[in-house]
């Protein structure tokens, strides 16, 4: 593979101080989860916005360091961004414009002047970074929606690039994407890429949809859209997990371990789990009250199943995110008050980032694994939890793009709150050899079609003729 120049908001690696000693982290997140695995096997920069209060001090003049800490494969380039920066281009553009809009959540959206000044200019500076970076060669692989009008400020720049960009949430309908008063700016700026990718065909054709709206002169054949002199592949690759890497690190001896000390801890007999980004697009409301509704028509559940909600914290200075946390934590109060017993917790709630090992072992002992989001580009966990758990039986949403795939999950109307009720019970009943069944193909889906099949697919198409 040629040199591989990766663009992204969140950087894969953050320092920060912990009284003298510096940590290094990984932040949580479905798009760095999915791409340090692709970087550590390809060489090459990833140039990410610098966040982390110790970042400068373990980078050089040029805001350079090499990752992994432990054992360093590639060269994460950091951005410096001004704390006015990160609240307009990220908490807002990205934030409170692209991602509710994106998601079907306009209510939520702030169409705010200075939010769209600044991400423009912030995605100049990211891509005067990517031009430098391309004098040593390669190609300018663009995640997310942070960037979409870097194409073509690079394109500006280094006219004969390589450029493409994923777009990791959904693309929605193009009377809902036209809600954005700078629709035309982000659409011209995503047609300077050769190729944009989608997690599913929906939201492909969604994306041409809303180009030929507001460009009747572009021409579309076979997925390309032709417009002002340029072609621009539009493909859908769903993404995935580094699935041998998840199956064999849950399977060492102190993740095993841990898990059963775990599993004892828990005054249970089933355990089912959830594990979200704090995002009110996941619709970890319903599934509570789903849970709730499932206790009330199931009374002898009551002391034997147990909810385990990993939800961790994210864009918490954003005002949608706080109230919808206090929503569900005022929730989770209300149902364990009513069913709580002196040695029995209905759910266990956890509005904290948990670290990998304890991920795992929470993956390895939940009897169901719910991952039902009321909208979802694709969703990682549903594809990290089948990985791990040979005998475990996942609920899935019919609005995450992993419900595309993941036929074989029990998939669910997220706001049907009696029909998740049903599944629950249902998913907690199944025979043995049922979910041995049910994981066995859920589990092929996800190996073929791991991390490593969507890069290579995408790179096969980006380089396979216009
Ligand atoms: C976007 C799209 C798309 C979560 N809590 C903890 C933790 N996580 C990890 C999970 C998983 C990742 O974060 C979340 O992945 P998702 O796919 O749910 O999502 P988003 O962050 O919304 O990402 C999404 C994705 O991009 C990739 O294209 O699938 O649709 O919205 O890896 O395991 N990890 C740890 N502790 C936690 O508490 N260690």
């Amino acid at each position: 593979m040629d040199r591989l120049i990766v663009i992204s908001n969140r950087e894969p690696y953050v320092h920060e101080y912990n009284g003298e000693s510096i940590d290094c982290s990984v932040p949580t997140g479905g798009v760095v989860a999915a791409i340090d695995p692709v970087m550590q096997n390809a060489k090459g920069t990833w140039i990410a916005w610098g966040s982390g209060d110790a970042d400068k001090d373990c980078s050089d003049t040029k805001g350079c360091v090499k990752v992994p800490p432990e054992d360093p494969k590639y060269t994460l380039r950091r951005i410096w961004l001004t704390q006015k920066e990160v609240n307009d281009y990220y908490l807002g553009f990205s934030n409170r414009v692209i991602w509710p809009v994106c998601h079907l959540f306009q209510e939520n959206a702030q169409f705010r002047k200075n939010y769209w000044e600044t991400y423009k200019s912030v995605n100049m500076r990211f891509a005067e970074a990517a031009a430098e970076e391309l004098e040593k060669g390669g190609k300018v692989f663009i995640q997310d929606v942070h960037f979409s009008l870097v194409p073509d400020m690079l394109r500006n720049k280094v006219p004969e690039a390589a450029i493409a960009l994923f777009w990791h949430i959904p693309f929605p309908a193009a009377e809902t994407f036209s809600c954005i008063p700078w629709r035309s700016d982000i659409l011209k700026g995503l047609l300077s890429a050769d190729m944009i990718g989608f997690h599913t065909k929906a939201h492909a054709d969604n994306f041409i949809a809303t180009v030929c709206r507001e460009f009747p002169q572009a021409k579309v054949n076979n997925n390309i859209i032709s417009y002002n002199g340029r072609r621009t592949k539009i493909a859908a690759i769903p993404i995935g997990i580094d699935y041998t890497s998840y199956a064999k690190n849950s399977s060492m001896p102190s993740i095993i371990k841990g898990a059963e000390t775990t599993r004892k801890s828990i005054n249970a007999e089933r355990i089912i789990l959830g594990v979200d980004r704090l995002d009110y697009t996941k619709g970890i409301l319903n599934r509570f009250l789903a849970f709730e509704r499932y206790l009330e028509s199931s009374p002898r559940a009551r002391e034997k199943v147990s909810f385990i909600q990993i939800a961790s914290p994210t864009r918490v200075n954003i005002n949608e995110y706080r109230e919808m946390k206090r929503k569900i934590e005022e929730n989770v109060g209300r149902i364990n008050g009513r069913f709580q017993t002196p040695s029995w917790t209905p759910i266990i709630y956890i509005n904290r980032k948990v670290d990998e090992d304890k991920l795992l072992m929470l993956y390895r002992i939940a009897d169901v694994a719910m991952v039902t989001p009321v909208i979802d580009g694709m969703n990682l966990v549903a594809k990290e939890y089948v990985a791990v758990n040979d005998k475990g039986v996942l609920i899935l949403s019919e609005f995450a793009g992993a419900s595309e795939g993941m036929k074989d999950a029990i998939v669910v109307n997220p706001y049907d709150i009696e029909s998740m009720a049903k599944a629950i019970q249902k998913a907690l009943k199944m025979k043995q050899k049922d979910k041995i069944n049910h994981c066995t193909k859920l589990r092929k889906e996800v190996k073929d079609h791991d991390i490593f099949w969507w890069l290579d697919e995408f790179f096969r198409q980006w380089e396979s003729d216009c």
